[in-house]
């Protein structure tokens, strides 16, 4: 006879609740465990998985298959484009980007894209591939620990431990990159996703729909900000990407109080071009009046705003620094603080405009938008040749002639970013991608592609450099395997220029920076795009307009533009300093160094600027005061 002891009683009630519930189950509908997880992606909204199959994500891949007419699964030909798409559809969108990639070698290619997203703070979740879990901890083939990869790029990083966990767990991933505005990594058991689970909604998305409430400014703190704004002789804006559809009141408040406005790169499009106190972007890939106005700003005030550069451009003279943000681990990150408002910026503009008398006219106000002025016109004229060497300001004239009023750019990193900061006309009506902190080459491609999946009715381009375009131009296919009509430009200088210029200004020869010429336009009709080579300035306005009419059709096109490869005008070498009571204007030691003595009208002109004047002309005409 056997005793009854506790312990047998215990088996006992879990042999029955385990047979009950096996009994109960097996009435209920069930799923194999990946169908569950995109049936939870499917709840959030997501319409499109970027990724790229492998043996240890094939219960991802089976599943993609049976939900096809619910979600869509994009094969793209990198897991780096994927991953980068991914980042570049949140950015666009707002919304989680989804990619994924097979373990070992796929997962190590998603990391550029997943870098990306973290830096812009994109929520994105990547769905990473493992051998069965059966094979785990045994060597297997393509077998590594893949969360501590993941460990550093991640707000969430997690593997799935059991296959009835795994759509919670993806529930749980989409709610923490959305939180934190970064990534989620799930790594899945292949073996898991095959798994027969309940057919119940896992999806927690109903409780988020609301939007996150924002911090709101107080009156008293505005009270200070106007007070300081007072105090001012010459204060400046500094926005950043957390103006977002705020644009209007920044504007009304930059006019009421006579604030130029000068922008981080991720905010160029919110704030359109087209006002005129809008300066523009500061330090390298820059404008001339935003970077001579901020030189000289007694007050800055940082909106919205996380600059890269600060460590450079907030530290070449003393200001007070105002700054305004909605993340509260983001204050003094670049500068101390005179003030710091915890407020989301409508709610900041909306009480400015409210508690604001309107300022009187300021000299300053007016000198800064003459500067910009001339500094547009200075643009105009270098995009309006039309005889000559092709150089790479015509071809930005003809992206302007041909750009609808809505059309999206995706924009590679290299001269690009610094061209289209300044030639691109943008509204808040477009919208503009680019790898802003992270800046990784080979973005211009997954980002046209996700804008324009995500915006099929827009125009979408994509602007790359040589170098850049080559790192990810087997995605061209991807643009023609499901019917993208993008059209992407290719600025071929035969040079990685950007770097060129870096390596001009330092005592050392020209090192690795030349480029293979390569003839893109055969390339793409290799691989199922039209492609259309320009080497002469009077062939660009055709191959614009061809490029309108084959992406009307519905196909992709490719315009590769043979360029030289000159440096634009390096308006960070302006440096601009007080001197017996008056602002004084000089070229950079270190430029002089590399490029001999000169004054600023010798550096003005030896970039055709002979008509630009220096900001202290425009501050005498004004009567502005040191
Ligand atoms: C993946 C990656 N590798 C290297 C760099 C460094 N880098 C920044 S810009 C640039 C040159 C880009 O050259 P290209 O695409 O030809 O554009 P260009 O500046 O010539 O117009 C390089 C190498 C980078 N940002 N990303
Ligand atoms: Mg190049």
């Amino acid at each position: 006879m056997t005793t009854l002891t506790f312990s047998n009683i215990l088996d006992c009630a879990k042999y029955i609740t385990k047979y009950l519930g096996a009994v109960k189950m097996s009435d209920k509908k069930t799923v194999p465990a990946a169908v569950a997880m995109l049936k939870v992606l499917e709840a959030w909204g997501v319409k499109d998985v970027y990724g790229y199959p492998g043996g240890s994500v094939n219960s991802t891949m089976n599943a993609l298959d049976l939900e096809k007419e619910r979600i869509n699964y994009i094969q793209v030909r990198h897991e780096q484009v994927g991953a980068i798409a991914a980042a570049a559809h949140a950015k666009l969108t707002g919304q989680i980007g989804v990619t994924f990639g097979s373990a070992g070698p796929g997962a190590v290619n998603l990391l550029n894209g997943l870098y990306d997203a973290r830096e812009d703070h994109a929520p994105v979740l990547a769905l990473v591939g493992q051998v069965p879990h059966t094979n785990m901890n045994y060597n297997y083939f393509q077998e590594f620990p893949e969360v501590p990869m993941f460990q550093d790029v991640a707000v969430y990083d997690r593997i799935v431990m059991t296959p009835e966990s795994l759509p919670h767990v993806v529930d749980k991933a989409i709610r923490e990159a959305y939180k934190h505005r970064g990534v989620a990594v799930v790594v899945i058991p292949n073996d898991f996703g095959y798994v027969e689970i309940p057919d119940v909604d896992y999806a927690s998305n109903t409780v988020l729909d609301k939007p996150q409430p924002q911090p709101q400014a107080t009156n008293e703190e505005v009270e200070k900000f106007l007070e300081m704004v007072k105090a001012a002789k010459r204060p400046v804006f500094h926005v950043g990407s957390g103006i977002k559809g705020n644009a209007d009141k920044l504007i009304a408040l930059s006019r009421k109080l006579q604030i130029p406005v000068t922008i981080t790169g991720l905010a160029k499009g919110s704030v359109s071009d087209d006002y005129e106190a809008n300066l523009g972007t500061i330090n390298r890939a820059a404008s001339k009046s935003a970077d001579e106005i901020f030189a000289t700003a007694d007050l800055v005030i940082a909106l919205g705003a996380d600059f890269p550069f600060a460590n450079l451009v907030y530290r070449t003279h003393d200001f007070k620094f105002i700054q305004i943000d909605n993340d509260r681990s983001q204050f003094g990150r670049h500068h101390y603080l005179d003030l710091g408002i915890w407020s989301d910026s409508g709610s900041f503009l909306d009480k400015a405009l409210e508690l604001s008398q309107p300022a009187e006219e300021s000299s300053f106000f007016k000198a800064a938008i003459a500067a910009n002025k001339d500094w547009q016109a200075y643009l105009q004229g270098l995009m309006a040749k039309t005889e000559g060497q092709l150089e790479y300001e015509p071809v930005y004239r003809e992206i302007n002639r041909i750009a609808e009023k809505d059309a999206i750019f995706s924009i590679d990193v290299g001269d690009n970013i610094i061209n289209s900061f300044r030639f691109l006309n943008l509204t808040k009506e477009n919208k503009w991608t680019i790898s802003a902190l992270f800046a990784t080459m080979g973005y211009g491609i997954p980002g046209a592609i996700a804008a324009k999946r995500a915006y099929p009715n827009r125009q979408v381009f994509n602007i790359a450099g040589d170098g850049a375009f080559s790192m990810v131009m087997q995605d061209l296919l991807t643009e023609v395997k499901y019917q993208l009509p993008i059209i992407n430009v290719v600025t071929s200088n035969k040079s990685l220029n950007f770097i060129k210029s870096e390596q001009d200004d330092v005592e050392m020869n020209l090192s690795g920076i030349f480029l293979q010429e390569a003839d893109f336009a055969k390339v793409a009709e290799g691989l199922g795009v039209e492609g259309i080579r320009v080497d002469k300035l009077e062939d660009l306005p055709q191959a614009f307009d061809r490029a309108l009419e084959v992406t009307k059709q519905g196909r992709p096109v490719l315009i590769d533009v043979h360029i030289s490869d000159k440096r634009g005008l390096p308006v960070e070498e302006l440096e601009l300093e007080i001197v017996d009571g008056k602002f004084v204007e000089k070229i950079s030691a270190g430029y002089q160094k590399t490029h001999g003595q000169q004054s600023v009208r010798e550096f003005l002109d030896s970039y055709e600027g002979y008509n630009l004047k220096t900001l202290p002309e425009y501050f005498e005409e004004f009567g502005v005061r040191a």
